[in-house]
C-alpha cells in the first residue's frame, strides 16, 4: 500500500517541500512549507500532468476527473485538485498543514505522477465572479511547481 508522497517545489524565488501522507479511512494529510512568497493567501493546487518540460505551464489545468467546476477545498463539488490557498507570513513563509478526503495516493483519484503548483495570488474559491473562478479560482500566474513522487517511508 502506497502511503506516502513528496513534491519538492521549485520556481525563481519561491521554493518548497510538501508532503502527502495517508491517515485514518481516505483522509488525506497534506503538511510542508513553502518559502519565498509574497505576504498573503496563494492558490495551491494538484493540477493534471507531471509534465515540466516547459516550465509549470505544462502541467495543464487543475486535475479534474469528474469533470465539476472549480471550488473550495472543504467541498466535494471541486476539482479534486483544488486544495484552496497557503497563507504565506511577513517573512514569506507559509506552513501547509491540510487535511484532505478528495485526493488520493491510489485509484482513479492519484495524485501520483502529477504537479502541485503555487500561484501569485488568491484563489477566489470559485466565488470571485471573474471568468476565471470557475476553472482556475483567477489564481494568476504560476510562481513554482513540482511533481508528486513516491516516498520512502
Ligand atoms: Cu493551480
Ligand atoms: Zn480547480
Amino acid at each position: 500500500m502506497l502511503d506516502k508522497a513528496v513534491c519538492v517545489l521549485q520556481g525563481d524565488k519561491v521554493k518548497g517541500t510538501i508532503f502527502f501522507e495517508k491517515e485514518a479511512g481516505k483522509t488525506i494529510k497534506v503538511t510542508g512549507e513553502v518559502s519565498g512568497l509574497q505576504k498573503g493567501l496563494h492558490g495551491f493546487h494538484v493540477h493534471e500532468f507531471g509534465d515540466n518540460t516547459n516550465g509549470c505551464t505544462s502541467a495543464g489545468a487543475h486535475f479534474n476527473p469528474l469533470g465539476l467546476d472549480h471550488g473550495p477545498q472543504n467541498s466535494d463539488k471541486r476539482h479534486i485538485g483544488d486544495l484552496g490557498n497557503i497563507e504565506a507570513g511577513a517573512d514569506g513563509i507559509a506552513k501547509v498543514s491540510i487535511k484532505d478526503c478528495l485526493i488520493q495516493l491510489e485509484g482513479p483519484h492519484s495524485i501520483i505522477g502529477r504537479t502541485v503548483v503555487v500561484h501569485a495570488d488568491p484563489d477566489d474559491l470559485g466565488q470571485g465572479g471573474h471568468e476565471l473562478s470557475k476553472t482556475t479560482g483567477n489564481a494568476g500566474a504560476r510562481l513554482a511547481c513540482g511533481v508528486i513522487g513516491i516516498c520512502k517511508n
